[in-house]
């Protein structure tokens, strides 16, 4: 029997990175995974902290996640989906973690090590404003994503290639619980990768396609009117090279177009090449901005129905906190008995 549980935070409108790369095959995982499996879905808020937010617009972004996910299919009444934050046994299983996770296993962690160089050090209390960065939260948070899923004591995640190294964290933290308590109390978690394992952004293609880049023209959210989108994948970047050829190392941009149209389309990367090979990048772009219009109209048109029904999401996200706080509680209790607070 499988546990299938993965995350996304609500820092903003998903891309369609977030699509290929998690939110399509989590609703897929639906249709292939064993009628007995659990299936859950968290938005996970707390992390979403670990950078400033705007507490009215993360309000509304929890929201706005929940209704993009139902419109890319997670059904409720197959899934779970639910709010990190209105489970207090994420934040409590975390504390527990934290105490036997040595400080070196979290500084070798690549984000980390990207994400503080970024932000500021913050050094007195007059330097946390809006744009501080560098914290604590920062630095644990890999913490809270190991009891995001040992808590469900899920046995597979499916995650996004950058979160690759966060999993394996979580491994080593399993590992040394059931060796400290000598019970195997929690799974060894396994990672199941979605074909597109990262989407880069449409003006640089060195980096990866995200919520919260500043430039609107890097992605294309899954909310995009379709003149929106031809108008994106026009300015996206690409290169003086004639012809469609598939080159991540010297034509990254054409690279990451081709690989948006095969994961979009479900073909392999050659059928594209092979189809295109006579087309310019002008043409090529034509055809993936009605290939994504095709595959994004009926989620927009879901996004605009469910806008309007709130209660109705509401009641998705109450029901979804209440059977995750059933299953999460349980083990909870299990790890609190271990450890001799209860
Ligand atoms: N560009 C991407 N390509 C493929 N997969 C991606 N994911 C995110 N970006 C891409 C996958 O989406 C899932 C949810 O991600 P998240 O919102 O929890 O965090 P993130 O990876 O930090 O996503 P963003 O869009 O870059 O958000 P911000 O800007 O807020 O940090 C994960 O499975 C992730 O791998």
């Amino acid at each position: 029997l499988k546990l299938i549980l993965s995350g996304i935070q609500p820092t903003g409108i998903p891309h369609i990175g977030n699509f290929l790369g998690a939110l399509s095959n989590w609703a897929s995982l639906q249709h292939t995974a064993n009628v007995n499996d659990n299936l859950l879905y968290a938005i996970v808020d707390l992390h979403a902290l670990t950078v400033p937010q705007d507490p009215r617009q993360l309000r509304k972004n929890k929201l706005d996640m929940t209704i993009a996910l139902l419109a890319c299919g997670i059904d409720p009444k197959r899934s779970i989906i639910f709010e990190q934050s209105k489970i207090p046994a994420h934040s409590e299983c975390a504390w527990i973690l934290s105490c036997i996770t040595p400080v070196g296993w979290l500084s070798r962690m690549t984000q980390w090590k990207v994400k503080s160089q970024q932000n500021k050090k913050i050094q007195s209390v007059e330097d946390i404003d809006s744009t501080s960065g560098s914290c604590l939260g920062l630095f644990a948070y890999p913490v809270l994503q190991a009891a995001d899923i040992l808590l469900y004591k899920a046995t597979h995640i499916p995650i996004g290639e950058d979160n690759i190294q966060h999993l394996e964290l979580t491994r080593d933290i399993a590992l040394k619980i059931n060796k400290l308590y000598k019970k195997d109390i929690f799974p060894i978690p396994q990672s199941i990768l979605a074909p597109a394992k990262r989407v880069m952004s449409l003006r640089d293609s060195s980096k990866k396609m995200s919520k919260s880049d500043p430039s609107e023209l890097s992605r294309i959210n899954l909310d995009d009117t379709p003149s929106e989108i031809i108008s994106k994948i026009k300015k996206a970047t690409t290169d003086s090279i004639k012809g469609i050829t598939y080159d991540p190392v010297e034509r990254p941009a054409i690279a990451n177009l081709i690989t948006i149209y095969a994961a979009i389309k479900e073909v392999a990367i050659e059928e594209i090449v092979k189809e295109y090979s006579n087309s310019n990048a002008q043409q090529f772009k034509e055809a993936l901005a009605q290939v994504l219009i095709e595959k994004l109209t009926p989620v927009r048109n879901e996004i605009e129905k469910l806008k309007i029904d709130s209660d109705y999401v509401q009641q998705v996200l109450k029901d979804g906190n209440e059977k995750a706080s059933l299953l999460a509680n349980k083990n909870l209790d299990e790890l609190y008995n271990l450890c001799g607070l209860k």
